[in-house]
């Protein structure tokens, strides 16, 4: 049996980048792959490597799951957890930081980069985060990740420690894949466009959220940052602005580059941002309308208090043996 399993932080509302990125390849991959079995959750463990809180946390994690549904992941074919209620996630964690080195993990690009925005009030958390989220994955005997590009390295040292596991204490995990799609593995902020779009930014002009306002996304698309030349073409060094846009115009229409290019041949920015600002708002329009069924319906509790109880008799078997492999207890 094939898993296929991915995780997203509750720490904001989710973006458009985590739309193209990661919910809406999930959904893609649930149709092309009839007989594999899918496992998402809501990693708030990883949320609280930075300050949260409380009561929007809480908040975050139902909207996230809801949006999980929303964004068309079909149910039947589903293991929807929220990663604190299976208590193995934290254990397996552990473990794999008694077989991860303080090297490797300094390494992480992550890490560094938010080490230099933040400075003070780093947590070890933040150090570990990404045993934790091998952990995630080697649980499950994981096949594919599907995740966007900026999760490589973290994916990386899931395959390393399983390995290093297998190696030291005889065949136990399945070493995992990484599945990054083509396009859209990483979309850009609309106003600085060398830089993630990401949703626990604070400045968000430029940063396109899954529940705010229509009217509001269509003016930040069209108020986004492009180049003098005033010519639709792909060129991701010189203009990367109109590069980013035409990402997302090719992720949702599944229009090549040339087509975009050959299409607005001889027109402004301003037609191209005026179709772009429609395209995105009527696909987040419809997700907008489900999540509002979804996040009042009693379905959702349901579905994930059957996604813990099946999560959690998976972890414990693989937790159970991995402690016996490790001679842990008596
Ligand atoms: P944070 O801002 O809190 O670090 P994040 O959005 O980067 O959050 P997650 O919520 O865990 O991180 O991301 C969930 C998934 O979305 C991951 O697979 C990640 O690779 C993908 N993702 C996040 N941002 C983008 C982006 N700008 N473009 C494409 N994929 C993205
Ligand atoms: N680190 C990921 C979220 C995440 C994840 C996982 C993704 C946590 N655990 C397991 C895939 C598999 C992120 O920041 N995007």
């Amino acid at each position: 049996m094939n898993i296929v399993l991915s995780g997203v932080k509750p720490t904001g509302i989710p973006t458009l980048g985590n739309y193209i990125g990661a919910l809406r390849n999930f959904v893609k991959l649930q149709n092309e792959m009839p007989n594999a079995e899918f496992f998402f959750f809501i990693a708030d463990l990883h949320a609280i490597t930075v300050p949260q809180d409380p009561k929007v946390l809480k908040q975050n994690i139902k909207n996230l799951a809801a949006l999980y549904l929303a964004c068309g992941l079909n149910p039947k074919n589903l293991t929807l957890f929220i990663q604190s209620e299976v208590k193995q996630h934290s254990e397996m964690g552990y473990i794999m930081q008694s077989i991860s080195y303080m090297g490797e993990l300094e390494r992480m690009t992550q890490y560094k980069d938010k080490v230099q925005k933040q400075v003070t009030g780093v947590t070890s958390a933040l150090f570990t985060y990404p045993t934790l989220m091998a952990g995630d994955i080697l649980l499950y005997d994981t096949r594919y990740v599907p995740v966007g590009d900026d999760q490589k390295q973290h994916l990386e040292l899931a395959r390393d420690l399983a390995i290093r596991f297998n190696n030291r204490f005889g065949n136990t995990f399945r070493v995992p894949e990484e599945l990054i799609s083509k396009t859209g593995a990483r979309i850009m902020d609309l106003q600085n466009p060398t830089k993630k779009m990401d949703k626990s930014d604070d400045a968000n002009k430029g940063c396109i959220f899954l529940l705010e306002p229509i009217n509001s996304i269509k003016k930040k698309i069209k108020a986004a940052v492009t180049d003098s030349e005033a010519v639709v073409r792909y060129d991701k060094e010189n203009k990367p602005g109109i590069s980013n846009l035409m990402t997302i115009y090719s992720a949702l229409t599944n229009l090549s580059f040339e087509d975009i290019e050959s299409k607005y041949e001889g027109k402004g920015y301003g037609d191209f941002k005026g179709d772009l600002a429609e395209i995105v708002a009527a696909e987040i329009e419809a997700i907008q309308n489900k999540f509002n069924e979804i996040i009042s319906s009693p379905m959702l509790d349901e579905l994930l208090d059957k996604g813990r109880e099946k999560a959690t008799m998976l972890a414990q078997r693989k937790i159970q043996k991995v402690y016996k492999k490790l001679g842990l207890g008596r």
